[in-house]
Order: structure tokens, then sequence, then C-alpha cells
């Protein structure tokens, strides 16, 4: 099974500012704890970050079918990004909204996400766990029973 985790804006700085919200884990270390995770699960992963919302469009749209499920952190264009939401419709693959922090516990502008209406479900505030869940999640995405 091939999962694509997409990473959104500002994230490539994690570890390094505001440790007190999403720790000091870095984002190139989220990377390995998900890759160890995936070859026990015997996935392949695609890791990739950008802080341009139309580099995250074109990937989603370029997923279908190399990928059989996004894990996507959409960062901030999670509340504000019709581009993103428009893109996971259309293209249909099965997308996994995740986040490092309880958006919902947070300012009222981060409880609203524009995504979470086209994606299989939400994953918030585990911390750098929420990635290792988000790929658990993919793997049985289709699972059903
Ligand atoms: O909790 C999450 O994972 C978020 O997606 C992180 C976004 C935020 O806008 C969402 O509401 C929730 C922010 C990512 C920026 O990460 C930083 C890391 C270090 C220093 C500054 C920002």
């Amino acid at each position: 099974m091939r999962i694509l985790f997409l990473n959104g804006p500002n994230l490539n700085l994690l570890g390094q500012r505001e440790p007190e919200v999403y720790g000091h884990t870095t984002l190139a270390d989220i990377e390995t704890k998900v890759r160890q995770r995936a070859k026990q699960l015997g996935a392949d992963i695609d890791f990739r970050q950008s802080n341009l919302e139309g580099e995250l469009v074109g990937w989603i749209q370029q997923a279908k079918g190399q990928f059989e499920a996004i894990v996507l952190n959409a960062a901030a264009y999670t509340h504000t990004s019709v581009a993103l939401r428009d893109a996971i419709a259309a293209v249909g693959v099965p997308t996994i909204e995740i986040h490092l922090s309880n958006v919902h516990a947070r300012e009222e502008f981060r409880h609203k996400s524009l995504i979470a209406p086209v994606c299989v479900g939400q994953i918030a505030g585990f911390g750098w766990r929420s990635y290792i869940l988000g790929l658990e999640a993919s793997v049985n995405v289709n699972d059903r029973s």
C-alpha cells in the first residue's frame, strides 16, 4: 500500500519555534518515526512539505493512481483553502486530516476545517503520534468491517 503524507505551511519550522504548542520533534524526526511504523505495516510512504498552496493542490491531483491514501496536515490551509478541499473532492483518493495540536481547544478560527467534509476523518491533538495514528488509519481506510 502506498501512502502520501503531505504537510502544509510552516511545518518545516517544527521543533525550532513554539515547542510549547508543537513539541520539540522536527518534521524530519516525524518522517523517521512514520517510516519505522510504515515498515512494520508493510506500507510504502512518500513524505512531503510545502509552504505553497498550489504545490499541495498539484500533489493531491497527481496522487490519483499513485497512492491508495493521503494523510494530510494542511496546517493553516486547513482553515482557509477551498482549493485544497476541491482537489481532495475531485481526486477521490481517501484522505485523512491530521493535526499535531487539538485545533478544537485552540482559537476559534482553528475550529473550522474546510477540508474535514471531504476527508474520511480527522485526527488531532496527539502531537507527532497523530502522524502514526493517521498512518494506521490510512492502512485500514477501505476496511469498514
Ligand atoms: O496542529 C497542527 O498540526 C496544525 O495543523 C498546525 C498549523 C496550524 O495553523 C493549524 O491550526 C494546526 C501550524 C503549523 C505551523 O507550525 C509551526 C511550527 C513551529 C513554529 C511555528 C509554526
